[in-house]
């Protein structure tokens, strides 16, 4: 094993080049090793750690949508997955071409490689020919001042699954993760009516979302007049104030989608500062297409921007919003030229630095995130690709909505909920029409997001709701509140064996096959 292409070995490391300045000590510890220092000036790309790559692993991908999956490296083709995934996959596109990567951590049998934070760098890790190497990837942002290096560490003495909650915590540390502890339930508009939403419908599922004691009721994408231009609502819609107040007379907590980092080349924001989004040889950076349009990332380095995001946060939450899903937040990252030199990651975290400041006290939900550079700034993170009324089984895993592939998320990354936030599974449906999901695959969904204690949110016509939707509901219920282990976390997809303590109704043991959609729960 190799720390900066030394020899792997305690104590300190130094390097002066005429870009940059590294100091840094490798220390043993009772978990297995640690990497700390500092850096200043213009670093790029630089090699930290390098290992004979393992023959399988949990490799994750940097941002919500992304896979976190078990891959059998000696099987897997470079570039056949990865690249074609939908939206920005990684921070480093060039890479996927040529070799498979893994964003923050990479586990095996009995060892955990992983860094702690992402402040300043993206950390990721590269297979490259048999060496596993990790990389620091600071892209041209030059530091002034010294900075701290992303802590790394090697974890070992564990076993599976705990090498991941050991990580999570360590993260959950390093970063000072805060968040809303409370259990509640919700509704959110989008797996039912999508972009067809309309406000007699949305009248209709809040008169009934008092019989189901939610709590939250949230109005996803298809409020608004385009990307950007939040405050302004489309056709036949009240406006956000009337929204947020007829939802509170119900009794709910109102709660809003945003897509905040990301600006429509449509959109009236984006005619009236066309200098707010980030640049490539001078001009708007397509960042991704959605909606039909190309997408612009908000330049968060910008004073006159960060004013703008509070505003607007401030006006929702004095509406009365408390509860702000954001989305596509990864736009927020991606490289390019900023008017302030700081690295697309800072940019990022600046940017959710104002929204946290913004809605005080609200309930913040990353969506579409980059992962350990939101710790600490938000409540709860959307952890796998969207879900969808349908199981999904003989589509390919390329982030495609799909129930199972959202599911197998759910299941890969369980040690980071209530470690660095509220996991999101994605929502339940739980109608059983105008689905293609059947009544065990409902099942399987709702109860392992209860039994890994996830957020529970319903995204249905709850009209359509029967005696079925409503026993798989209460039956949810009763599962949440436990401090959950997935005991084969390694396994080869698709089945697992969850076991949770103290749950409302005691110890529980669930196994779910994803592939041949079967479930069984006991006590333990
Ligand atoms: O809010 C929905 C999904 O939950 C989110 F993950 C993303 C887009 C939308 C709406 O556009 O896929």
């Amino acid at each position: 094993m190799e720390i900066f292409g030394k020899k792997m070995v305690e104590g300190e490391y130094s390097i002066e080049t005429k870009d940059f300045s590294l100091k840094a000590e490798l220390r043993r510890t009772e978990f297995g090793w640690m990497l700390g220092g500092w850096l200043k000036g213009r670093v790029g790309r630089i090699e930290v750690f390098r290992a004979e790559a393992p023959r399988r692993a949990l490799l994750n991908n940097w941002q919500s949508w992304g896979p976190c999956r078990m891959v059998d490296l000696g099987h897997f083709q470079v570039g056949s997955v990865d690249k074609d995934w939908r939206y920005a996959v990684s921070l480093v596109p060039e890479l996927l071409e040529r070799t498979l990567l893994s964003d923050y951590f990479v586990a095996e049998d009995g060892k955990l490689y992983g860094f702690l934070t992402s402040q300043f760098a993206h950390p990721f890790f590269a297979f490259e020919n048999q060496d596993l190497v990790a990389y620091l990837e600071y892209f041209d942002t030059f530091f002034e001042d010294y900075v701290p290096l992303e802590p790394f560490v090697l974890i070992e003495n564990r076993d599976n699954y705990e090498l991941l909650t050991e990580y999570g915590e360590m993260v959950a540390k390093q970063n000072e993760a805060r968040f809303k502890e409370d259990r509640f339930t919700g509704w959110c508009s989008w797996y039912h009516y999508f972009l067809d939403l309309t406000w007699p419908e949305v009248l209709k599922n809040l008169k009934l979302a008092r019989k189901y004691s939610l709590k939250v009721f949230q109005i996803d994408d298809g409020y608004e007049a385009d990307i950007g231009d939040w405050l302004d609502t489309k056709e036949n819609f009240p406006s956000l104030d009337g929204i947020a107040s007829t939802i509170l007379e119900q009794g709910l907590e109102p709660g809003i989608w945003t897509a905040p980092f990301s600006v429509s080349e449509t959109s009236k924001l984006f005619q009236q500062h066309p200098d707010w989004v980030v640049r490539e040889n001078g001009s708007p950076k397509q960042v991704y297409r959605n909606w039909n349009r190309t997408i612009y990332a908000l330049d968060l380095s910008r004073e006159d921007v960060k004013q703008w995001l509070f505003d607007l946060f401030r006006s929702l939450r004095n509406m009365g919003f408390s509860y702000f899903k954001i989305d596509f937040l990864f736009a927020g990252a991606m490289p390019g030229e900023r008017f302030a030199r700081i690295s697309p990651v800072e940019a990022f975290r600046e940017g959710l630095r104002v929204i946290r400041s913004a809605v005080k006290d609200a309930f913040v939900l990353g969506c579409g995130s980059p992962l350990i550079p939101a710790v600490g700034l938000v409540d709860g993170m959307r952890i796998g690709p969207d879900t969808a009324p349908y199981w999904g089984e003989d589509l390919p895993d390329r982030g495609l909505p799909a129930a199972k592939w959202a599911l197998r998320n759910v299941i890969t990354r369980s040690f980071m909920n209530r470690r660095l936030w509220q996991n999101d599974p994605d929502c339940l449906l739980l109608r059983s029409q105008k689905t293609e999901l059947s009544q065990v695959e409902r099942e399987i969904y709702a109860y392992t997001c209860a039994a890994l204690d996830n957020m529970i949110i319903l995204s249905d016509d709850l009209s359509l709701y029967d005696e079925s939707s409503e026993r798989i509901f209460q039956q949810t219920l009763r599962l949440l509140g436990g401090r959950a282990k997935v005991v084969n976390i390694f396994n080869d997809e698709p089945s697992y064996s969850i076991e949770s303590f103290g749950t409302r109704s005691g110890d529980v043991k669930l196994e779910v096959d994803l592939k041949n959609k079967t479930f069984a729960l006991k006590r333990l």
